[in-house]
């Protein structure tokens, strides 16, 4: 079914929320690889826009608990920039509000094994699939820093883990072991790289999870996704003003977001690039997201916790290539794609920046180092 056959069921179902107005227009948003999603305009004056999604129910297999999280934490930060925010200053920020169904005042509408949540959109700002200057790096950088830090006195006890596995790299790693053992032989370079790739990194898989496990890093509220493209920034200033795609929020370790951002944020021709000898890790741009990011969260990072950026660096674009890789083997089940290699060349994007990052490691942890040394004392 095309978009034009099913706009108007997909207006009815927007119609079940709770809008301010009739609908003018509804036309798919953004790049998203997991959910389905349209914005929706609403007559009024201003006119308002909404986000409508699917979410796959296939990956969210209790889509009611990721809204569970997601009405938990926006009360939390509302409730916080109610009482004051010091690192806010001047600037705008904005939390995702989520919208009740008419008929049981519910954040969600279930239509024919769907499940559909509406929330608003961050009005008057952009986002970008790269990072477009060093200024903008910075402020994404910052925009996660605030985002952790307005949840960082949330319990991560009272959110749902609604993603069991989510990067829980060893856990990728089981998968994958499963799928291989049920794939057809390698065939071709790119496979073989990057079953070579693979195996070349198997103990360096754990290193997050061991240090959870023994207490060094402990579980938070986390974001999830914070990939360039999920920091909104505002238009007429280009400062970071939200954090959107809300549905990975639940416990996790805040390396999993650092290490996310800057694998997108530091990977200047984008995840989709087809330039793999050009794919490289820039440290000038990690040098200014993780200067913004410190702005705003160094009040509660520990020692352990800067002893674990670099390792959450390198890991999360394995792990990421990693994912990538086995759905390539598994027969394209988890992502998007757009045609039959399309997973393979992603991930061998991933592991190529995994491969510049690691070339770079004495570089980043020099930056990481001085970056640390610069911040006021108790920080
Ligand atoms: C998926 O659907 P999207 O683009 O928001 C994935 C992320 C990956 C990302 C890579 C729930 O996010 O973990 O980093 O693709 N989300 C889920 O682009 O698996
Ligand atoms: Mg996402």
């Amino acid at each position: 079914m095309t978009l034009g056959d099913a706009t108007g069921e997909l207006a009815a179902i927007a119609a079940t929320f709770e809008l301010p107005g009739p609908i003018l227009d509804l036309e798919p948003l953004g790049n998203g690889n997991v959910n389905d999603t349209y914005l929706v305009v609403c007559d009024g004056d201003p006119l308002q826009r909404f986000v409508l999604q699917r979410l796959n129910r296939t990956v969210f297999v209790q889509p009611e608990l990721v809204m569970a999280n997601m009405v938990a934490i926006a009360e939390h930060v509302e409730a916080r920039m109610t009482q004051g925010c010091a690192l806010l200053g001047e600037r705008r920020w904005e939390h995702p509000r989520v919208l009740l169904s008419r008929a049981d005042q519910r954040p969600w509408v279930e239509r024919d094994g769907g499940f559909w949540r509406l929330i608003t959109f961050i009005e008057s700002s952009q986002s970008f699939d790269v990072v477009a200057s060093a200024e903008q790096a910075r402020e994404v950088g910052f925009g996660l820093g605030l985002f952790h830090h307005l949840i960082s006195d949330l319990p991560a006890a009272g959110l749902a883990d609604t993603l069991e596995g989510f990067h829980v790299t060893p856990r990728y790693l089981e998968h994958y072991d499963g799928v291989l053992a049920n794939a057809p032989a390698a065939a071709g370079d790119g496979e073989l790289h990057c079953l070579a790739f693979v195996e070349e990194r198997r103990e360096f898989a754990s290193v997050l999870e061991a240090a959870r496990v023994s207490g060094q890093l402990r579980l938070r509220p986390i974001h999830g996704d914070p990939k360039v493209n999920n920091v909104m920034m505002e238009a007429c200033s280009g400062r970071a003003c939200a954090l959107v795609d809300l549905d990975t929020v639940k416990p996790g370790l805040i390396h999993y977001d650092i290490g996310d951002c800057l694998r997108s944020c530091c990977n200047p021709l984008g995840e989709e690039t087809a330039d793999l000898e050009a794919v490289h890790f820039d440290i000038h741009l990690c040098r200014e997201v993780l200067s913004g990011y410190l702005a705003a969260a160094s009040g509660f990072l520990t020692a352990a916790d800067y002893e674990h950026l670099y390792v959450a660096i390198r890991l999360i674009s394995f792990e990421l290539g990693l994912r990538f890789f086995t759905d390539h083997l598994a027969g394209n089940v988890y992502f998007k794609t757009d045609r039959p290699d399309h997973n393979l060349q992603r991930a061998l994007v991933q592991f190529r920046l995994t491969e510049s990052i690691e070339a770079q490691e004495d570089r980043i942890l020099d930056l990481i180092g001085d970056l640390r040394a610069g911040l006021a004392p108790g920080c």
